[in-house]
Order: structure tokens, then C-alpha cells, then sequence
């Protein structure tokens, strides 16, 4: 049981590793997950993160049902909160997370990858919130992300029936960008990963938070947003480098800076 990180360059790769439970989360798998999220977003080598499961049935079959099983109410709501916190924590990290979905990705699952910016997945992946065929709603934000993911219809019957949805479905829907064979899929997911890693990481990170602002706050509060982090570029190292590489007709080696 554990969350391994292996970097690749600017890359980290981040597996959620308790294959024999389909890398369903425990609360010590979740804690593991935390702590990954929170050292790889202090990190400023890291420009992008790929997460997976380990090995090709599942990326998570959810939270461990039988620890849960026996929690009262203040037990859940501490496990919940656990929960939320990965959530959050992808979401206010400065590099952007691509799920690469290798198998289930079934409640809890669903809503980590849910979490990421951008969710690839393999052929044989399923996705789907079934909480509510074992008795709860789902809790780790798979009520609120999926809706503004999928829209409200597709959302509100993925929530209300617990149907799984096969790769081709995921991805007619947009829940996934692309489909890979699954011995594709890791790479492909790095190789885009790679892609973001190359570019500015000041514009990456700025694009990723007025991204995530535009669910919370209306259009004029975001576009002020906008027009902000667009007008701090040009005081940016990584703006000079861009521009300018581009009239000397080479690759731009940005800094960060
Ligand atoms: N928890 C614990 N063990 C699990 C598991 C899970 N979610 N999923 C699979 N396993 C275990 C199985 O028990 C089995 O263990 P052994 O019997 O070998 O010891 C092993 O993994 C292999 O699974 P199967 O034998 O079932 O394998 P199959 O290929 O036949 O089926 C499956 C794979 C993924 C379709 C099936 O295992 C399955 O349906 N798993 C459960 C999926 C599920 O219902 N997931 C949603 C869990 S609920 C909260 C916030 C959020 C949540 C909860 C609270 N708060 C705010 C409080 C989140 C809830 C959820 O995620």
C-alpha cells in the first residue's frame, strides 16, 4: 500500500499502488495521497504531473468500502474531508495533473481523476459514481465536478443510477480527452504532460487558476481575472523568452521566472 512518484524530466508520474484492493483508497492510502499532492506542488522542478494506478484493472475502484463500512457519522465526515483536501489540493497546485485512467475509476476513483485537469484513459477503462447503490451520495466532489464536466443531464443520471460508462461513452461525453490501448496510455499521458512541461510554467499556472476560477465566479469577475494575469505576463522573464525565441525561430527554454 502506498502513492510511489517517479519523475521523468519535469514530469512526475504519481501511481496509487494497492493493487490487491484495486487501488481503492483506505485512509491511509488517502493520507499517502495528500502528502504526495501537497511536496510535488511545493516543488518548482515539477511542471506537470501524470496520475495512475498501479498496474492495468483499475486507476481506483473508490474508497475502501469495508474500512467504511463501520463509520459513524463524524468518522465519515473526517474521511470526507480527506478527501476533499486531495481535491483541492490538485486543483490549487501550480502545475496542471492529467489522470491517466487505466482500468476502474469507480466513486471515489471517478472523483479523483474528476480532480485533475485533463483525464486520458485506456480501452478498458470504466468509469462511474455507484455510492448510491451502496447507500451514500457521493462525497469526495463527484456531485459538484462532474456536473460542471458533463453538464447537469449526463451528471444526474451517472449520479442517480451508479451506471458504469465504458471508455468509447467516457469519452463521446467528454469525462476523457482520449482513448489509448492500455499499454499506450502511460506514455501518451506523459508525452502530454512533456508537452505542458515545455512551456511556460508562469502562463501554465496562471492559465490553470483563471481556468478553475471560471466554475466559481461570473464572467466579468473572471475576465477581470483574465485581463490581470494577462498584463503580470509582460513583467515575466518567460514572456521576453517566448517572444523572442520565436524571431530568433528556436525553441523557447523557459524559467519560470
Ligand atoms: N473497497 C474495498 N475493496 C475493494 C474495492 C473497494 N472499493 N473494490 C474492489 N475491492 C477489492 C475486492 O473486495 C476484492 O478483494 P478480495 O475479495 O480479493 O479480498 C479485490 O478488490 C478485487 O475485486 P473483485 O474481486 O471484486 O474484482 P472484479 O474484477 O470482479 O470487480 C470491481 C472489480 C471494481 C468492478 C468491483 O471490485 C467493484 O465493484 N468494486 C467496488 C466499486 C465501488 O462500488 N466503488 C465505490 C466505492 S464508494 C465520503 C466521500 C466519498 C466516498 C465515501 C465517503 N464522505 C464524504 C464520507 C466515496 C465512496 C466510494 O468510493
Amino acid at each position: 500500500m502506498a502513492v510511489h512518484v517517479e519523475r521523468d524530466g519535469a514530469v512526475a508520474i504519481v501511481t496509487m499502488s494497492r493493487p490487491e484492493a484495486m487501488n481503492a483508497f483506505n485512509t491511509e492510502q488517502l493520507q499517502a495521497l495528500l502528502d504526495r499532492v501537497r511536496e510535488l506542488s511545493s516543488d518548482s522542478t515539477v511542471r506537470a504531473v501524470v496520475l495512475t494506478g498501479e498496474g492495468k484493472r483499475a486507476f481506483a475502484a473508490g474508497a475502501d468500502i469495508s474500512e467504511m463500512s463501520s463509520k459513524g457519522p463524524a468518522e465519515a465526515r473526517r474521511f470526507g474531508e480527506l478527501g476533499h483536501a486531495i481535491g483541492r489540493g490538485i486543483g490549487s497546485a501550480p502545475q496542471p495533473w492529467i489522470a491517466a485512467v487505466n482500468g476502474y475509476a469507480l466513486g471515489g476513483g471517478c472523483e479523483m481523476a474528476l480532480a485533475c485537469d485533463i483525464r486520458v484513459a485506456s480501452e478498458n477503462a470504466q468509469l462511474g459514481q455507484p455510492e448510491v447503490t451502496l447507500g451514500i451520495p457521493a462525497g469526495w466532489g463527484g456531485t459538484q465536478r462532474l456536473p460542471r464536466l458533463v453538464g447537469p443531464g449526463i451528471a444526474a443520471e451517472m449520479l442517480l443510477t451508479g451506471r458504469r460508462l465504458k471508455a468509447d461513452e467516457a469519452l463521446r461525453i467528454g469525462l476523457v480527452n482520449a482513448v489509448y490501448p492500455s499499454d499506450e496510455l502511460l506514455p501518451n499521458a506523459t508525452e502530454m504532460a512533456q508537452t505542458i512541461a515545455n512551456n511556460s510554467p508562469a502562463a501554465v499556472t496562471a492559465t490553470k487558476q483563471a481556468m478553475r476560477l471560471a466554475f466559481d465566479v461570473p464572467l466579468a469577475d473572471g475576465l477581470t481575472f483574465e485581463a490581470q494575469i494577462f498584463a503580470l505576463a509582460f513583467d515575466t522573464q518567460d514572456q521576453k523568452e517566448g517572444m523572442t525565441a520565436f524571431a530568433e525561430k528556436r525553441s523557447a527554454k523557459f524559467s519560470g521566472e
